[in-house]
């Protein structure tokens, strides 16, 4: 019987990640992963990065990517797998980061050896080795010269649906013309790592697709195209260098034949534009319609929401996205995500066990112990020299600590995604720590809200592989829209839903007014809180 099976690909921060699925049974044939400080040792990256300067920069090896690209689609072929009746791919990339690519890119591509290894064949492409990514924080300068260019923040915001971010393509492209001019003249093309590894698959340069053009700070979030006023104020000549925009749900064209020959793949295989990994998200817990919220909880932590009408944070701290339907989302990005929970983790030696009973065993509030949790240089608020912060307990308070984060991480979410307008009933878990309850369930009570966890953790590579999946059947006319295609996909078990604890919701209302006045005293100069925190305490635990 003819199976319709469609591949989906996720280049995280952290690992390559395969999802198959078989959409004539709506089941998912296998997730694979290649790790890439497991599997790929000889790139020397720790988490899948580079960092330098103090954790300023980081950044990360394109051939790495493409290496791990040739080892995920081996370990496919070796596992048997019907790579020749996929019917379409499409990909997830982590969102802002750039690689810069000379004029052999694309007579390399076309003229692939089968016989030899991809990475053999790409290292001569590049005009800069390492590209920056999103943990990247070392562009503030470029950020006040493009936000100033382009009337301040407002007209930033109103332009291209996000305040300038160190992270953003466009600050990191002006870093590299002003510190690397010769090299920003010899770069013919700048990819983001979502349409790099689509050009890859392609065997020619790919276009950006408006998910992820609209992390850049350069494409204008109403007309979805290259915005000139934003092109000017990053670097001469930049629209040259940049591939077309392209919807999410556009073919692209069919897989190269390097990869029909060296892995079996049909020539047929349709590819379909590459996303963020933060809208392949959206489609992978089934976020198509309003009302509905998610968190990731990855190397960063993101929490994001379905838009069906722009409306935008003008405080600068949240983005608007394209959404792969067409439509927009929102999103707010902390950098001290699963790296900040793993630091305490690691601190007392702790397993993901361990940790999570110590949350079940300790009382929400935490005796009022607040911590400000800046591991690395924060996005969100934006926090650039790191230092974690302490009220009412000590760094060597292992339990104190441990909830102190999880409390910190979540209380910040609620408090930096109080501009989104679309009321939220239930909130979607996905990422690495989403298998860890204990933290879902203070998630859960912090915001009043329940939380569906999700058997699969990789929501980018699948809804990568069901957005491949959704053009593939426009173009053959079996039209089904995108509700009912998450929901044939995505059952959700009872247990999976996580209720808040209604007797908390007082606590944590009056727990996040304590944290807001900590973060004013920290970070803006504001008055010390520690009265404040001294009468949460006494309202809630009584000394
Ligand atoms: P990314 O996609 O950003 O590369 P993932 O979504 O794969 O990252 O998440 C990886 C992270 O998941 C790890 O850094 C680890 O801290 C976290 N993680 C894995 N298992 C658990 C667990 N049981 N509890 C909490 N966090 C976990
Ligand atoms: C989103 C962001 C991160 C990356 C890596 O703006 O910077 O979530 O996409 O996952």
């Amino acid at each position: 019987m003819n199976m319709d099976y469609f591949l989906g690909l996720d280049c995280s921060t952290q690992s390559l990640t395969a999802v198959l699925i078989n959409l004539s049974k709506n089941e998912v044939i296998i997730r694979y992963s290649i790790n890439f400080d497991e599997k790929l040792p000889h790139y020397n990256t720790q988490n899948g990065v580079l960092s330098s300067n103090a954790g300023k920069v980081v950044h990360s090896n394109p051939l790495m990517w493409v290496e791990a690209l040739e080892l995920l689609f081996k370990a496919l072929v070796q596992k048997r797998l019907p790579l020749n009746e996929i019917k379409a791919i499409s990909g997830s990339g982590q969102q802002h980061g750039t690689v810069y690519l000379n004029n052999s890119f694309e007579p390399t591509l076309k003229n692939l050896d089968s016989e030899k290894p991809l990475v053999d064949q790409l290292q001569k492409i590049f005009t800069r080795e390492t590209s920056p990514i999103w943990m990247d924080s070392s562009t503030t300068k470029q950020c006040e010269e493009i936000r100033l260019k382009l009337g301040g923040l407002e007209p930033t915001i109103n332009i291209t649906g996000s305040n300038t971010f160190e992270r953003f393509s466009g600050p990191q492209i002006r870093k590299f013309y002003e510190q690397n001019y010769d090299d920003y003249i010899q770069t013919s093309t700048i990819h983001l790592v979502s349409s790099f590894l689509s050009s890859i698959l392609l065997g020619k340069s790919s276009p950006i697709d408006h998910g992820d053009g609209a992390g850049m700070n350069l494409m204008n979030i109403r007309t979805k195209q290259w915005d000139d006023k934003a092109l000017d104020a990053t670097a001469p000549d930049l629209r040259q260098k940049l591939p077309a925009l392209t919807n999410s749900y556009d073919i692209i064209g069919k897989i190269s034949p390097f990869f029909v020959e060296r892995f079996g793949f049909s020539p047929e295989t349709i590819l379909v534009a590459w996303s963020g990994d933060n809208p392949n998200s959206l489609i992978g817990v089934g976020l198509t319609e309003k009302g509905k919220a998610a968190i990731s909880l990855g190397t960063s932590d993101t929490y994001f929401s379905f838009m069906k009408n722009l409306s935008f944070d003008m405080l600068g701290e949240g983005h608007v996205f394209t959404a792969p339907t067409g439509d927009f989302m929102s999103l707010i990005c902390f950098k001290n995500g699963s790296l900040a929970r793993e630091a305490i983790k690691d601190k007392f030696n702790l397993n993901w066990e361990d940790f999570g009973e110590i949350l079940r065993k300790t009382p929400p509030g935490n005796f009022g112990k607040i911590m400000l949790p800046y591991f690395l240089p924060e996005i969100v608020p934006l926090v650039l020299e790191p230092t974690v912060y302490r009220f009412g307990f000590g760094e060597n308070d292992m339990q104190g600590n441990v909830r102190g984060i999880i409390e910190a991480q979540f209380l910040s979410m609620r408090l930096h995604s109080e501009w989104i307008q679309e009321q939220t009933q239930e909130i979607y878990a996905t990422g690495g720590a989403s298998v860890n309850k204990e933290i879902l369930q203070i998630a859960s009570n912090i915001f009043n809200t329940k939380i569906y966890q999700f058997e699969t953790t990789n929501s980018a590579a699948l809804g990568a592989a069901l957005r491949s999946a959704k053009t593939y059947y426009d173009s053959i006319n079996e039209r089904i829209n995108w509700t009912e295609l998450v929901n044939r996909f995505l059952k959700i078990q009872d247990n999976y839903i996580i209720q808040p604890n209604n007797k908390y919701k007082k606590l944590y209302d009056d727990m996040l007014e304590v944290y807001r006045k900590y973060e004013k005293f920290i970070l803006k100069n504001g008055e010390d809180p520690e009265q404040f925190r001294k009468d949460f305490v006494k309202k809630y635990f009584g000394n």
